[in-house]
């Protein structure tokens, strides 16, 4: 299956409608991720590497909001552990409907079990990893403690919960430096000024970022011994929860 460029913003919109994981966004879903996520093959790369040393035998790997499945091969590609499956994650139909024509073949002793539903309403149970990379940012802000303590309850001793995030900053001096470097770093991928402002506009209340404090907080809340950062690129940030 082909992807195209990412050029969904290229032409001036007279209306911005929200921004969706619709059949359009799929399309160009790869090249939109790696242009706009600074960092995003080295953390998928390293969600590789932390489930081959997390997960464990007879237990469950989740990707949850998996889009395409990036990091759901990346696992499945380092996991040694017997019996340790993964289940991949997305309420978006488009987006499941592609991950299951491109499921890349062989690759890793885990089986891989896709499901279209959304994270807030499925059962978790049994889980060494669980990997959470840029999808929290997109659940209502009063729904975000309920699934943190959901997660924590279903994960083994010695899981590990991998949280990626746009950040905020509480700081109106780094807010500004941040979102203005994370800018020149779409500009630089090649994105016009009009695309930028016009997916800022369509992703205003749809992405909704916190600051690291408010993450680590409310993952201690739900229980976790200790949550870091381990990867920032300006204001991309991946985190690594330990129970
Ligand atoms: C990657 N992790 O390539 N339930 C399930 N899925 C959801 C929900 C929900 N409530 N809300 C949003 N999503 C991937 C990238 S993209 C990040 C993740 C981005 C899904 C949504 O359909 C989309 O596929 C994904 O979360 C976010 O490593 O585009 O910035």
């Amino acid at each position: 299956m082909h992807f195209h460029k990412d050029s969904l913003y290229a032409n001036p919109l007279g209306d911005i409608t929200a921004f969706q994981f619709d059949e359009a966004v799929v399309n160009v879903f790869p090249d939109m991720i790696r242009r706009s996520v600074p960092g995003y093959g080295a953390m998928i790369s390293a969600i590789g590497m932390l489930a081959g040393r997390f997960g464990q035998q007879n237990s469950v790997c989740y990707d949850l909001g998996c889009s395409l499945g990036a990091a759901t091969w990346a696992m499945r590609e380092q996991i040694q552990a017997d019996n340790c499956r993964i289940v991949a994650v997305d309420s978006s139909e488009a987006m499941i409907t592609r991950l299951k024509q491109n499921m890349p073949v062989g690759g890793g002793k885990s089986s891989v079990e896709v499901v279209c539903a959304d994270i807030r309403q499925i059962a978790i149970e049994r889980a060494s990893v669980v990997v959470l990379n840029f999808t929290l940012q997109f659940i209502p802000l009063e729904d975000r403690a309920a699934l943190m303590a959901k997660i924590y309850q279903a994960m083994l001793p010695g899981g590990v919960l991998i949280l990626s995030e746009k950040l905020r900053f509480e700081d109106v001096r780094q807010q500004s430096l941040q979102t203005d470097m994370h800018e020149h770093f779409k500009k630089l991928q090649g994105y016009s000024d009009m695309e930028i402002s016009q997916k800022r506009t369509a992703l205003e209340n749809v992405l909704i970022p916190e600051s690291f404090s408010v993450h680590q907080a409310r993952l201690l809340a739900a229980g976790f011994g200790s949550a870091e950062i381990w990867f920032q690129y300006f204001n991309f940030a991946s985190m690594i929860a330990l129970k």
